[in-house]
Protein backbone atom coordinates (compact mmCIF):
# COMPACT_ATOMS: atom_id res chain seq x y z
CA UNK A 1 0.00 0.00 0.00
CA UNK A 2 1.52 3.36 -1.15
CA UNK A 3 1.72 6.35 1.73
CA UNK A 4 -1.99 7.87 1.73
CA UNK A 5 -3.42 4.18 1.33
CA UNK A 6 -1.96 3.53 4.79
CA UNK A 7 -2.62 6.91 6.35
CA UNK A 8 -6.74 6.29 5.28
CA UNK A 9 -6.86 2.85 6.71
CA UNK A 10 -4.84 4.40 9.76
CA UNK A 11 -2.49 1.57 9.32
CA UNK A 12 1.28 2.41 10.84
CA UNK A 13 3.81 3.48 8.08
CA UNK A 14 7.03 1.46 8.56
CA UNK A 15 10.84 2.34 7.92
CA UNK A 16 10.69 0.52 4.58
CA UNK A 17 7.33 2.43 3.35
CA UNK A 18 8.16 5.26 1.12
CA UNK A 19 6.97 8.51 2.74
CA UNK A 20 6.95 12.05 1.85
CA UNK A 21 10.33 14.00 2.85
CA UNK A 22 8.11 16.45 5.13
CA UNK A 23 6.70 13.83 6.84
CA UNK A 24 10.28 12.18 7.53
CA UNK A 25 11.40 15.46 8.87
CA UNK A 26 8.63 16.29 11.03
CA UNK A 27 9.19 13.03 12.56
CA UNK A 28 13.22 13.32 12.76
CA UNK A 29 12.28 16.75 14.65
CA UNK A 30 10.03 15.75 17.12
CA UNK A 31 11.56 12.66 17.90
CA UNK A 32 14.55 14.02 18.15
CA UNK A 33 13.25 16.87 20.52
CA UNK A 34 11.26 14.01 22.85
CA UNK A 35 14.70 12.36 22.67
CA UNK A 36 16.67 15.89 23.95
CA UNK A 37 14.15 16.36 26.43
CA UNK A 38 14.36 13.09 27.99
CA UNK A 39 17.97 12.78 28.84
CA UNK A 40 18.32 16.66 29.63
CA UNK A 41 15.27 16.06 31.81
CA UNK A 42 17.49 13.71 33.66
CA UNK A 43 19.15 16.94 35.47
CA UNK A 44 17.09 19.17 37.69
CA UNK A 45 15.95 15.59 39.33
CA UNK A 46 19.49 14.03 39.07
CA UNK A 47 20.35 17.08 41.31
CA UNK A 48 18.64 15.61 44.11
CA UNK A 49 19.69 11.99 44.28
CA UNK A 50 22.51 12.35 46.35
CA UNK A 51 20.22 14.71 48.99
CA UNK A 52 16.97 12.37 48.54
CA UNK A 53 15.79 12.35 52.43
CA UNK A 54 15.60 8.41 52.84
CA UNK A 55 16.94 5.12 51.12
CA UNK A 56 13.52 4.61 49.61
CA UNK A 57 12.96 7.74 47.90
CA UNK A 58 17.12 7.81 46.62
CA UNK A 59 16.15 4.39 45.33
CA UNK A 60 12.57 5.59 43.45
CA UNK A 61 14.64 8.64 42.21
CA UNK A 62 17.74 7.06 40.90
CA UNK A 63 14.98 4.46 39.11
CA UNK A 64 13.29 7.57 37.68
CA UNK A 65 16.56 9.43 36.73
CA UNK A 66 17.47 5.85 34.94
CA UNK A 67 14.10 5.57 33.09
CA UNK A 68 14.59 8.99 31.71
CA UNK A 69 17.98 7.29 30.25
CA UNK A 70 16.06 4.76 28.67
CA UNK A 71 13.13 6.66 27.18
CA UNK A 72 16.09 8.70 25.16
CA UNK A 73 17.50 5.51 24.20
CA UNK A 74 14.42 4.26 22.68
CA UNK A 75 13.80 7.63 20.82
CA UNK A 76 17.01 8.18 19.42
CA UNK A 77 16.87 4.38 18.06
CA UNK A 78 13.11 5.31 16.58
CA UNK A 79 15.03 8.57 15.01
CA UNK A 80 17.40 6.51 13.32
CA UNK A 81 14.81 4.64 11.73
CA UNK A 82 14.22 7.70 9.62
CA UNK A 83 17.91 7.21 8.80
CA UNK A 84 19.57 9.58 10.56
CA UNK A 85 22.45 8.76 13.22
CA UNK A 86 21.97 9.78 16.80
CA UNK A 87 25.64 11.00 16.88
CA UNK A 88 24.18 13.40 14.57
CA UNK A 89 21.54 14.54 16.83
CA UNK A 90 23.56 14.94 19.90
CA UNK A 91 25.73 17.38 17.53
CA UNK A 92 22.53 19.79 16.93
CA UNK A 93 21.34 19.49 20.27
CA UNK A 94 24.65 20.33 21.78
CA UNK A 95 25.47 23.31 19.00
CA UNK A 96 21.76 25.15 19.73
CA UNK A 97 19.96 23.55 16.61
CA UNK A 98 17.92 21.52 17.68
CA UNK A 99 15.77 22.16 20.72
CA UNK A 100 13.98 20.16 24.04
CA UNK A 101 11.80 21.26 25.95
CA UNK A 102 10.76 24.42 27.43
CA UNK A 103 9.97 22.56 30.97
CA UNK A 104 13.38 21.51 31.55
CA UNK A 105 15.24 25.30 31.78
CA UNK A 106 13.49 25.69 34.89
CA UNK A 107 15.40 25.36 38.28
CA UNK A 108 14.46 22.55 40.59
CA UNK A 109 15.41 24.70 44.35
CA UNK A 110 14.22 21.98 47.11
CA UNK A 111 13.02 18.53 47.18
CA UNK A 112 9.45 19.35 46.69
CA UNK A 113 10.44 20.01 43.44
CA UNK A 114 11.12 15.99 42.97
CA UNK A 115 7.32 15.47 43.74
CA UNK A 116 6.28 18.29 42.15
CA UNK A 117 8.14 17.13 38.35
CA UNK A 118 7.27 13.90 38.72
CA UNK A 119 3.31 15.24 39.30
CA UNK A 120 2.80 18.03 37.07
CA UNK A 121 5.79 17.09 34.39
CA UNK A 122 5.30 13.65 34.10
CA UNK A 123 1.54 14.04 34.35
CA UNK A 124 1.17 16.52 31.17
CA UNK A 125 4.36 14.01 29.31
CA UNK A 126 1.68 11.45 29.68
CA UNK A 127 -1.59 13.68 28.42
CA UNK A 128 0.60 14.51 25.74
CA UNK A 129 2.27 11.03 24.95
CA UNK A 130 -0.26 8.44 25.04
CA UNK A 131 -2.17 9.96 22.02
CA UNK A 132 1.67 9.39 20.45
CA UNK A 133 1.32 5.80 20.71
CA UNK A 134 -1.55 6.20 17.88
CA UNK A 135 1.35 8.12 16.32
CA UNK A 136 1.18 6.77 12.02
CA UNK A 137 5.20 6.69 12.42
CA UNK A 138 5.03 2.41 13.69
CA UNK A 139 8.90 2.67 15.68
CA UNK A 140 7.88 6.05 17.65
CA UNK A 141 4.42 4.47 18.38
CA UNK A 142 5.75 1.43 19.60
CA UNK A 143 8.52 3.40 21.99
CA UNK A 144 5.66 5.60 23.46
CA UNK A 145 3.48 2.40 24.71
CA UNK A 146 6.85 1.12 27.19
CA UNK A 147 7.28 5.01 28.09
CA UNK A 148 4.17 6.20 28.82
CA UNK A 149 3.89 3.00 31.30
CA UNK A 150 7.10 4.10 32.73
CA UNK A 151 5.51 7.61 32.74
CA UNK A 152 2.57 6.50 34.77
CA UNK A 153 4.73 5.03 37.61
CA UNK A 154 6.79 8.79 37.30
CA UNK A 155 3.58 10.27 38.12
CA UNK A 156 2.06 8.39 40.79
CA UNK A 157 5.27 8.31 42.82
CA UNK A 158 5.11 12.24 42.73
CA UNK A 159 2.17 12.65 43.89
CA UNK A 160 2.61 10.28 46.87
CA UNK A 161 5.69 12.56 47.80
CA UNK A 162 3.89 15.83 47.41
CA UNK A 163 0.84 13.87 49.32
CA UNK A 164 3.37 13.40 52.21
CA UNK A 165 4.76 16.55 52.48
CA UNK A 166 1.49 17.95 52.25
CA UNK A 167 0.40 16.15 55.16
CA UNK A 168 4.07 16.53 56.91
CA UNK A 169 4.69 20.00 59.03
CA UNK A 170 4.08 22.94 57.98
CA UNK A 171 7.32 23.53 56.58
CA UNK A 172 7.39 20.40 54.85
CA UNK A 173 3.50 21.88 52.86
CA UNK A 174 4.97 25.11 52.73
CA UNK A 175 7.79 23.80 50.54
CA UNK A 176 4.98 21.59 48.49
CA UNK A 177 2.67 24.64 47.69
CA UNK A 178 5.89 26.42 47.14
CA UNK A 179 6.84 24.17 44.06
CA UNK A 180 3.38 23.55 42.85
CA UNK A 181 3.57 27.38 42.64
CA UNK A 182 6.80 27.80 40.57
CA UNK A 183 5.88 24.51 38.53
CA UNK A 184 2.32 25.11 37.45
CA UNK A 185 2.72 27.68 34.40
CA UNK A 186 5.90 26.21 32.81
CA UNK A 187 4.03 23.04 32.96
CA UNK A 188 0.71 24.19 30.97
CA UNK A 189 3.17 25.83 28.31
CA UNK A 190 5.45 22.24 27.82
CA UNK A 191 2.02 21.58 25.80
CA UNK A 192 3.63 24.01 23.00
CA UNK A 193 2.09 27.80 21.98
CA UNK A 194 -1.78 28.20 21.53
CA UNK A 195 -2.97 26.56 18.51
CA UNK A 196 -3.63 29.51 16.48
CA UNK A 197 0.61 29.57 16.99
CA UNK A 198 0.83 26.45 16.13
CA UNK A 199 2.73 26.54 12.68
CA UNK A 200 3.38 22.54 12.87
CA UNK A 201 0.02 20.94 14.20
CA UNK A 202 -2.28 20.93 11.34
CA UNK A 203 -0.05 19.19 9.16
CA UNK A 204 0.99 16.80 11.74
CA UNK A 205 -2.80 16.24 12.35
CA UNK A 206 -3.28 15.68 9.20
CA UNK A 207 -0.19 12.94 8.79
CA UNK A 208 -1.57 11.50 12.08
CA UNK A 209 1.75 11.91 13.93
CA UNK A 210 -0.26 14.23 16.16
CA UNK A 211 -3.64 12.94 17.02
CA UNK A 212 -4.93 16.10 19.32
CA UNK A 213 -3.80 19.83 19.23
CA UNK A 214 -2.03 21.57 21.77
CA UNK A 215 -5.09 23.52 23.55
CA UNK A 216 -6.93 20.54 23.05
CA UNK A 217 -4.10 18.38 25.56
CA UNK A 218 -3.54 21.36 27.51
CA UNK A 219 -6.99 21.57 28.73
CA UNK A 220 -6.80 17.93 29.14
CA UNK A 221 -4.01 18.14 31.22
CA UNK A 222 -5.60 21.14 33.16
CA UNK A 223 -9.13 19.03 33.65
CA UNK A 224 -6.89 16.33 35.39
CA UNK A 225 -5.40 17.76 37.33
CA UNK A 226 -7.24 20.62 39.06
CA UNK A 227 -9.05 17.34 40.96
CA UNK A 228 -6.12 15.66 42.17
CA UNK A 229 -4.79 19.49 43.47
CA UNK A 230 -8.06 19.37 45.60
CA UNK A 231 -6.72 15.52 46.71
CA UNK A 232 -3.25 16.93 47.57
CA UNK A 233 -4.91 19.92 49.50
CA UNK A 234 -2.74 22.27 47.54
CA UNK A 235 -3.84 25.50 45.50
CA UNK A 236 -2.96 25.46 42.25
CA UNK A 237 -1.85 29.80 41.00
CA UNK A 238 -4.36 30.85 39.30
CA UNK A 239 -7.27 33.04 40.55
CA UNK A 240 -9.02 33.04 36.70
CA UNK A 241 -9.49 28.22 37.73
CA UNK A 242 -13.02 28.12 37.50
CA UNK A 243 -15.26 25.09 36.37
CA UNK A 244 -17.92 25.97 33.31
CA UNK A 245 -19.86 22.63 33.90
CA UNK A 246 -17.76 20.68 31.59
CA UNK A 247 -14.00 22.00 31.88
CA UNK A 248 -11.86 23.90 34.38
CA UNK A 249 -10.82 27.18 32.38
CA UNK A 250 -7.83 28.93 32.88
CA UNK A 251 -6.07 32.31 33.20
CA UNK A 252 -3.69 33.95 30.48
CA UNK A 253 -0.38 32.06 29.93
CA UNK A 254 2.62 34.38 29.76
CA UNK A 255 3.75 33.37 26.48
CA UNK A 256 6.46 36.50 26.69
CA UNK A 257 7.83 33.46 29.11
CA UNK A 258 7.50 30.76 26.93
CA UNK A 259 9.00 32.36 23.89
CA UNK A 260 12.46 33.58 25.79
CA UNK A 261 12.82 30.50 27.25
CA UNK A 262 12.48 29.02 23.74
CA UNK A 263 15.20 31.24 22.81
CA UNK A 264 17.72 30.41 24.76
CA UNK A 265 16.90 32.87 27.92
CA UNK A 266 15.26 30.99 30.63
CA UNK A 267 16.82 30.50 34.17
CA UNK A 268 18.65 27.54 33.48
CA UNK A 269 19.43 27.00 29.44
CA UNK A 270 22.95 27.70 29.77
CA UNK A 271 23.36 25.24 32.32
CA UNK A 272 22.06 22.74 30.81
CA UNK A 273 23.41 22.73 27.93
CA UNK A 274 26.65 23.12 29.47
CA UNK A 275 26.04 20.32 31.69
CA UNK A 276 25.01 17.78 28.49
CA UNK A 277 28.52 18.41 26.56
CA UNK A 278 30.23 17.75 29.58
CA UNK A 279 28.51 14.35 30.09
CA UNK A 280 29.05 13.84 26.65
CA UNK A 281 32.75 14.97 26.62
CA UNK A 282 33.10 12.58 29.96
CA UNK A 283 31.76 9.69 28.11
CA UNK A 284 34.29 9.80 25.30
CA UNK A 285 35.82 6.95 26.43
CA UNK A 286 33.31 4.61 26.91
CA UNK A 287 32.30 5.45 23.17
CA UNK A 288 35.66 4.81 22.14
CA UNK A 289 36.17 1.45 23.81
CA UNK A 290 32.68 0.14 22.52
CA UNK A 291 34.02 1.20 18.75
CA UNK A 292 37.46 -0.86 19.59
CA UNK A 293 35.25 -3.48 20.84
CA UNK A 294 33.10 -3.83 18.12
CA UNK A 295 35.83 -3.61 15.62
CA UNK A 296 37.66 -6.57 17.37
CA UNK A 297 34.34 -7.88 16.30
CA UNK A 298 33.64 -9.34 19.76
CA UNK A 299 29.86 -8.46 19.30
N1 LIG B 1 9.48 23.39 24.40
O1 LIG B 1 4.06 24.10 15.86
P1 LIG B 1 4.32 23.70 17.26
C1 LIG B 1 9.51 14.50 28.83
C2 LIG B 1 8.48 24.48 19.50
S1 LIG B 1 8.17 15.36 28.24
C3 LIG B 1 10.34 23.70 23.40
O2 LIG B 1 3.15 23.57 18.16
P2 LIG B 1 4.84 20.84 17.33
C4 LIG B 1 9.30 13.49 29.92
C5 LIG B 1 8.29 23.45 18.41
O3 LIG B 1 9.33 22.48 18.43
C6 LIG B 1 8.76 16.67 27.18
N2 LIG B 1 9.93 23.94 22.13
O4 LIG B 1 5.25 22.39 17.29
C7 LIG B 1 10.08 13.75 31.14
C8 LIG B 1 8.29 24.29 17.18
O5 LIG B 1 9.62 24.66 16.88
P3 LIG B 1 10.36 24.32 15.48
C9 LIG B 1 9.05 16.25 25.76
C10 LIG B 1 8.61 23.85 21.89
O6 LIG B 1 6.07 20.04 17.20
C11 LIG B 1 9.43 14.13 32.31
C12 LIG B 1 7.62 25.58 17.64
O7 LIG B 1 7.74 25.61 19.05
N3 LIG B 1 7.88 15.77 25.09
O8 LIG B 1 10.56 14.76 28.36
C13 LIG B 1 7.68 23.53 22.88
O9 LIG B 1 3.73 20.56 16.39
C14 LIG B 1 10.14 14.41 33.47
C15 LIG B 1 6.18 25.68 17.23
O10 LIG B 1 5.33 24.74 17.94
C16 LIG B 1 7.77 15.80 23.76
O11 LIG B 1 8.65 16.26 23.06
C17 LIG B 1 8.15 23.30 24.18
N4 LIG B 1 7.34 23.00 25.22
O12 LIG B 1 4.25 20.65 18.81
C18 LIG B 1 11.47 13.64 31.17
C19 LIG B 1 6.50 15.21 23.20
N5 LIG B 1 6.45 23.53 22.33
O13 LIG B 1 10.85 22.91 15.64
C20 LIG B 1 12.20 13.90 32.36
C21 LIG B 1 6.49 15.09 21.71
C22 LIG B 1 6.60 23.86 21.03
O14 LIG B 1 9.30 24.43 14.41
C23 LIG B 1 11.52 14.29 33.52
N6 LIG B 1 6.37 16.38 21.05
N7 LIG B 1 7.90 24.06 20.77
O15 LIG B 1 11.45 25.31 15.38
C24 LIG B 1 5.19 16.98 20.77
O16 LIG B 1 4.12 16.50 21.09
C25 LIG B 1 5.23 18.27 19.99
O17 LIG B 1 6.49 18.41 19.39
C26 LIG B 1 4.92 19.54 20.86
C27 LIG B 1 5.06 20.79 19.95
C28 LIG B 1 3.49 19.47 21.38
C29 LIG B 1 5.90 19.69 22.01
Amino acid sequence: MDFDALLAADARIEPRDRMPDGYRRTLIRQIAQHAHSEIIGMQPEGDWITRAPSLRRKAILLAKVQDEAGHGLYLYSAAETLGVDRADLLDLLHSGRQRYSSIFNYPALGWADVGTIGWLVDGAAIVNQVPICRCSYGPYARAMVRICKEESFHQRQGFELLLTLAHGTAGQRAMAQDAVDRWWWPSLMMFGPPDEESPNTAQSMAWGIKRHSNDELRQRFVDMTVPQAEVLGLTLPDRDLSFDGEHWRYGEIDWAEFRAVLRGDGPCNAERIARRRAAHDDGAWVREAADAYAAKGVA
